[in-house]
């Protein structure tokens, strides 16, 4: 049905032959390739329509029914709707859902809450933290003064009574928790108390496992935690863009900062197309798809496990893996991790190079790979086949310059992927 759409809309964009041959190429690639990168996802042809839609052309400065523009009556029913679904879904206060993406949602919380150079408590970058969790070369780390927690060095996950020592001597003005690259469990509970009893507000920065939340697959940092934000595009599988949640109290601060402080006028094409994967999320067979993913991930590790490919923290409780090449012994040395991620994607096997807790190497020759399996659960894969993209994953590692082999595997993952097209 997509396809049929999909090649519709392209009868246009065969104006711009450049442009309709990529957008082809790339229609095929994620078709014929296994797409494990854990922040992406095949998100429905519905979401796409409304990205698609004619909502695209209308200024709409302001908030629902308080708008610098006239015209603005059906882009007041969808945002409204966006919003109304987004704190249903979540169990939220208050929605705000016009930030354009993550970064720009965390900017507006700390625009909204904080004074610069306020101190903030956030996880160290090479151990899973974001770009905006105080990253010296970006805004958060220009303008606010981070302070940073870790993973325990021996089992690699976060250690609770450790980080309330750090807010105790510390006492940041926020702390907080969710991460791009870390494979378990996040205590959202504990992580609220601490900043309670240091006088600092709580912020869940769940992009990465927001799908998982709200299909009951990962603890919820609802109702207790200030300030959550979030992506809808990852295990959420919306839109490419971001939301705001928070308790009321928060509500006005945070909506002036995002307009007027930061954007102008928001993209309500993906108002509307969050709206709809918000409506999809509220299904109940989203929980299923929710917790089919974390099983995938649990066969995907116990595979490479098995086959000698070592796991940050020996596993994980969620959508993602972290292969630790430095201690998988066909390869056994620091700053790997991009040319294993090619000698992957040679095999069409699509994940990226990631930094592991305390590596070795740099950021620029990181030593770890990060694996995902929103995109293969939602073509409809299971535990079987995970074992198989393990043992695929796991050949290619175990022999990454092996090119007879990466090509050979690479026929055979095409082949698979022909019994699970999603457009
Ligand atoms: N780029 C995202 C990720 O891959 O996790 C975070 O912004």
């Amino acid at each position: 049905m997509l396809e049929k759409r999909v090649n519709k809309m392209n009868e246009d964009l065969k104006s711009d032959a450049e442009v309709y041959n990529i957008v082809q190429n790339e229609l095929e690639r994620q078709k014929s390739e296994l797409n494990m990168i854990p922040s992406e996802n095949y998100c429905s042809k519905a979401v796409l329509e409304a990205c698609g839609s004619v909502m695209n052309n209308k200024y709409a400065e302001g908030y629902p029914k308080k708008r610098y523009y006239q015209g603005n009556k059906f882009i007041d029913d969808v945002e409204l709707i966006a919003i109304e679904r987004a704190k249903q879904l979540f169990g939220a206060e208050h929605a705000n859902v016009q930030p354009n993406s993550g970064s720009p949602a965390n900017m507006a919380v700390y625009f909204a809450l904080l004074e610069k150079g306020d101190k903030i408590l956030g996880m160290n970058l090479s151990h899973g933290g974001h770009l905006t969790h105080g990253c010296p070369v970006n805004f958060s780390g220009k303008y606010y003064n981070f302070v940073e927690y870790g993973v325990d060095k021996e089992t690699e996950m976060l250690d609770m009574d450790k980080i309330r020592k750090i807010a105790e001597e510390e006492k940041p003005k926020l702390i907080i928790s969710g991460y791009t690259a870390y494979p378990r469990t996040i205590d959202f509970r504990e992580f609220h108390n601490i900043a309670e009893s240091v006088g600092a507000i709580s912020m869940a920065d769940i992009s990465h496992i927001a799908g998982l939340i709200v299909g009951n697959a990962h603890p919820s940092p609802f109702p207790f935690t200030d300030v959550v934000t979030t992506t809808t595009h990852k295990t959420l599988r919306g839109p490419r863009s971001a939301i705001i949640l928070c308790k009321e109290k928060y509500a006005k601060a945070i909506d002036k900062a995002v307009f007027p402080g930061l954007q102008g006028g928001p993209h309500e094409h993906t108002i509307a197309a969050k709206a709809v994967c918000f409506g999809e999320a509220l299904k109940p067979e989203f929980k299923d798809y929710a917790q089919q993913i974390v099983k995938n991930a649990k066969a995907l590790a116990e595979t490479l496990m098995n086959n000698g490919i070592k796991l940050v923290s020996n596993g994980t409780d969620t959508h993602l893996l972290l292969i630790d090449l430095t201690n998988t012994k066909a390869v056994g040395k620091p700053g790997m991790g991009k040319d294993v991620a090619v000698a992957l994607e040679e095999a069409g096997i699509i994940t990226n190079a990631n930094t592991i807790p305390f590596d070795p190497s740099t950021p620029f020759r990181p030593s770890g790979i990060r694996v995902g399996t929103p995109i293969l659960t939602t073509r409809g894969m299971k535990e079987p086949e995970m074992k198989q993209v393990g043992e695929y994953m796991a050949k290619v590692i175990n022999d990454y310059q092996n090119s007879e082999l990466k090509s050979k595997i690479n026929n055979e993952v095409k082949e698979l992927c022909k019994n699970f097209a999603f457009y």
